[in-house]
C-alpha cells in the first residue's frame, strides 16, 4: 500500500467518524420528536446504519450537513419561494427553497401548451406584446421584480422584462398567471428592467443597445446625433392590476448603452440609478475593418452611473414637459438636464450591476473589468449636486466629481457582476471570472457580525461555474433575510450528466447563516430550460395564492365571474346564423355536452367552465387540428373561438389525468362538410 492510499484511507476514516458524530447529534435531536413512527425508525436503521450509508456513499460531514439542511420529508413545505427568470424560454420558474424543487413554470412571453397559454387562452395578453402588429411569441426574460410595499416584498405581483423586444409582463400572484404584456413604444430592446420603486408606483425599464427613439431607421454614421438611450417609468395601477401606459413616461438619454437599473429606497427613495457602457459610442463593424464592439466599447477607464431624480422627472411629466414618440410620453434629454433630473458619475470600466444597499444610503457598482466594487453614497451625491461639483460631458449632462461621491472601494476579485445583501451588514458580489461569490462588509452602521465598521472582504465561496446573478433571501429589499444565497451559474461542466452538448445551467444553494468566511455550498440544481439571469426569493408565508378560483365561472384575465360562463344545468349549443355558441361544463369525468356538431364555415364560440370545487381538480380540453389545448383549474371559465374550416370528425378529450375514468372524459366535434350541410 503506498503512502497516498494510506493517507486517503485515514482521511476517509476520519470523515466517517465525524459523519457519525453529526448523525449521532441528529438522532439525539430526533429523539424528542414524537412524529417518527416505528416504521420510519426501522427504515432509518439507527445511527450505525446511517453511518454505514454515509460511508458507502463516500459522504463527508459537510455533505451530510448539506443533505440535512435541504432535505424536505414528503409533505413538508419550503420556507422560501424563488422566482427565477426563465431566460430565453420566455417564462418564469417558481422554485421552493431550501429543497430547490421546481414547483411551477409560469408561461409569460412564450406559448406553453400544458397550461393552455396561447392555445385558447392568453392570446390577447400575448398580443399585447406584438411589435407593430407582428407576433413575437418568445421572450428573453432577465429580471423578475416582486411588488413592494415600503421597500419590502408584499407577495402580490411579479414583473419581468423581455430583453429581446423591450417588453414588460405583469403576473398576478393570486393565481400565478400573466395578466398583461406591454411593448415599450420607445425602444426595441431593454435590459434595465424590471425593477420596482419601493411602493411599486413604477416599474422601471431601461434600454440597452441604443437606436433612434422608436427604432426608426438611421444609418450608423449618424449614431451621435440620431441614436439615443432611454429609461421608461411604467405606472403600475395596483387596483386594476395593470400597467397604465397613459400615465407612464420615458426619459431620453445619451446613446450610451444603459444596463441595469435599481430604485433607491429609504435614504435614496425618489432616485433611481442605472449604469451604462459604451460611452465610447462605438458602432462596431468588424467586417469593415473597424474595432469590434467588444474592443470599441471597452476603451475608456470609466463609464457613467446614471443618477435620476425621479420626483423631478415625475413633476416634469405632470407639467406636460414632454414630447411623444410613437404616442408615448418622452421627456427630452434637454429637459432632463434643464430640470435637474439627470446626473452622471464616473463608474469603473464596463460596469454591470448596480445595487442599492438595504438602508438606501449606498449604491454598489461592479465593473466587469475592474476587481473592485465601487460604493457611492447618496448623501455625497446630493451634496455634490448642491455644490454643482461637476463637469459637463458631450451631451451636456453634469458628471459629478468621482472623489466627491464615492464612499469606498472594495477589492473583491475578478469579474464582479451583481451584489446582494443580508441582515448582518454583509454584501455578496458574484465574481464571473474568479467563479466565486465574495462576501464583504458594508462599512458604516452595520456591525452585528463584524463589530468594527469596515469595508473589507470577509470570505469567498467557490461556485461551479461562471456565476452571473446571485440572489439572497429578500436580498434586495429594505430587510434582507440572509440564510440562503443562490448562485446562478452559466456553466455546469462536470457537475451533471450532460444531455448532449447543450448543458444545463446550475443554481447552487449556499448557506450564509454563519458569519466570516463560513459559507457552505448545499445543493446543485440543474436548470434544463433557457438561461435564467436573475431571481428574487421571498418568504413563502408572504404569498397567499388561491388553491381554487374564488367562484365557479371565474375568468382569470379579469379576476371576476364571466358573464358568458357556462353553468351546470344550463349546458347547451346555440346557433345564431353562422355562429355557434357552445356552453359546456367539465367535471369528473365528463364534458357536457359530449357532441358538438357544426357545419364547415361556421364560427364557433366555445365557453367551457370547470365546475369543480376540489383543490387540484384540473381538467384539460384538447381539440386536435384546431390547435386548442386548455388547462382549466377548479372554477375557471374560458371562452375561445375558431372558424370551423376543416370538415371531419375530431375527438376532443380531457388532457389532465383527473380521475379513474379520465380516459372516458371525451367527446366528438363533428364538422359537417359544407356541401352536405347545404343539401339538408
Ligand atoms: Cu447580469 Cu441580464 Cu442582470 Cu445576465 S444580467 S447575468
Ligand atoms: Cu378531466 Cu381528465
Amino acid at each position: 500500500m503506498d503512502g497516498g492510499l494510506l493517507e486517503k484511507e485515514q482521511i476517509m476514516q476520519a470523515r466517517i467518524l465525524s459523519v457519525g458524530l453529526i448523525v449521532l447529534m441528529f438522532s439525539m435531536v430526533g429523539c424528542g420528536r414524537s412524529e417518527t413512527s416505528p416504521t420510519q425508525a426501522q427504515n432509518s436503521g439507527g445511527s450505525d446504519a446511517i453511518n454505514q450509508l454515509a460511508a458507502d456513499r463516500g459522504l463527508t460531514p459537510d455533505d451530510v450537513r448539506a443533505a440535512l439542511m435541504t432535505y424536505q420529508p414528503s409533505g413538508r413545505l419550503d420556507d422560501y419561494i424563488m422566482f427565477s427568470s426563465g431566460g430565453h424560454s420566455g417564462q418564469v420558474f417558481v422554485i421552493g427553497m431550501p429543497s430547490m424543487r421546481l414547483l411551477r413554470s409560469i408561461a409569460v412571453f412564450t406559448p406553453e401548451s400544458w397550461q393552455g397559454w396561447g392555445y385558447g387562452v392568453g392570446d390577447e395578453v400575448l398580443a399585447g406584446g406584438d411589435v407593430n402588429g407582428k407576433a413575437n411569441r418568445w421572450g428573453d426574460t432577465h429580471h423578475p421584480a416582486l411588488s413592494e410595499t415600503g421597500g419590502d416584498y408584499d407577495g402580490q405581483w411579479l414583473f419581468i422584462n423581455d430583453k429581446a423586444n423591450a417588453r414588460i409582463a405583469v403576473i398576478d400572484l393570486r393565481d400565478f398567471e400573466t395578466k398583461q404584456i406591454v411593448k415599450n413604444p420607445v425602444a426595441i430592446n431593454d435590459h434595465g428592467g424590471a425593477m420596482v420603486t419601493p411602493n411599486t408606483e413604477y416599474v422601471i425599464e431601461g434600454g440597452q443597445y441604443a437606436t433612434p427613439l422608436g427604432w426608426s431607421y438611421a444609418p450608423l454614421e449618424q449614431y451621435n446625433q440620431s441614436y439615443r438611450g432611454m429609461v421608461t417609468l411604467w405606472k403600475f395601477d395596483r387596483k386594476a392590476g395593470r400597467i397604465d401606459p397613459q400615465r407612464s413616461f420615458a426619459l431620453e438619454l445619451p446613446p450610451y448603452w444603459q444596463d441595469i437599473f435599481d430604485a433607491g429606497k429609504l435614504a435614496s427613495e425618489g432616485w433611481i440609478f442605472g449604469n451604462s457602457f459604451n460611452t465610447e459610442l462605438a458602432t462596431g463593424g468588424i467586417e469593415k475593418g473597424n474595432a469590434p464592439f467588444e474592443a470599441g466599447a471597452s476603451q475608456r477607464d470609466a463609464d457613467y452611473l446614471h443618477i435620476i431624480n425621479l420626483k423631478k422627472a415625475e413633476q416634469a411629466y405632470k407639467d406636460g414637459k414632454f414630447d411623444r414618440v410613437n404616442g408615448f410620453a418622452v421627456i427630452s434629454l434637454k429637459t432632463c438636464i434643464d430640470e435637474g433630473i439627470l446626473f452622471f458619475a464616473p463608474e469603473p470600466k464596463s460596469p454591470h450591476g448596480v445595487d442599492v444597499a438595504p438602508k438606501g444610503e449606498f449604491i454598489v457598482v461592479s465593473g466587469k473589468l475592474d476587481p473592485h466594487v465601487t460604493i457611492y453614497s447618496i448623501d455625497r451625491i446630493k451634496q455634490a449636486i448642491a455644490d454643482q461639483n461637476w463637469e459637463l460631458e458631450a451631451y451636456g449632462v453634469p458628471v459629478l466629481d468621482l472623489d466627491a461621491v464615492v464612499e469606498a472601494r472594495v477589492e473583491v476579485g475578478l469579474g464582479p457582476l451583481h451584489t446582494q445583501f443580508d441582515p448582518h451588514g454583509y454584501a455578496y458580489t458574484s465574481l464571473f471570472l474568479d467563479t466565486q461569490v465574495a462576501r464583504w462588509t458594508l462599512g458604516g452602521a452595520y456591525s452585528e457580525l463584524h463589530p468594527e465598521p469596515a469595508w473589507t472582504v470577509a470570505g469567498k465561496v467557490r461556485v461551479h461555474y461562471n456565476v452571473g446573478h446571485i440572489a439572497t433571501a429578500e436580498g434586495d429589499t429594505v430587510s434582507p433575510d440572509g440564510k440562503y444565497l443562490v448562485s446562478m451559474n452559466k456553466w455546469s461542466v462536470d457537475r451533471f450528466f450532460h444531455p448532449g452538448p447543450l448543458f444545463p445551467q446550475n443554481f447552487q444553494l449556499i448557506d450564509i447563516t454563519e458569519g466570516g468566511d463560513k459559507m457552505q455550498l448545499l445543493y446543485d440544481m440543474p436548470i434544463g430550460v433557457g438561461e435564467p439571469h436573475y431571481a428574487q426569493i421571498i418568504e413563502a408565508a408572504k404569498l397567499k395564492p388561491w388553491a381554487i378560483y374564488p367562484e365557479v365561472g371565474w375568468d382569470p384575465h379579469t379576476q371576476q365571474v364571466r358573464a358568458d360562463a357556462a353553468k351546470a344545468g344550463e349546458e347547451r349549443i346555440e346557433r345564431d346564423g353562422k355562429t355557434v355558441h357552445v356552453y359546456m361544463t367539465a367535471v369528473r369525468s365528463h364534458f357536457n355536452p359530449e357532441h358538438v356538431e357544426v357545419n364547415e364555415g361556421d364560427h364557433v364560440v366555445w365557453s367551457i367552465t370547470n365546475v369543480e370545487r376540489a383543490e387540484d381538480a384540473t381538467h384539460g380540453l384538447a381539440i386536435p387540428a384546431y390547435n386548442i389545448n386548455l388547462s382549466l383549474e377548479a372554477g375557471e371559465a374560458v371562452t375561445f373561438e375558431f372558424d370551423a374550416d376543416q370538415p371531419g370528425t375530431f375527438a376532443f378529450y380531457c388532457s389532465e389525468f383527473c380521475s379513474a375514468l379520465h380516459l372516458e372524459m371525451a367527446g366528438y366535434l363533428l364538422v359537417k362538410p359544407a356541401e352536405m350541410a347545404m343539401s339538408q
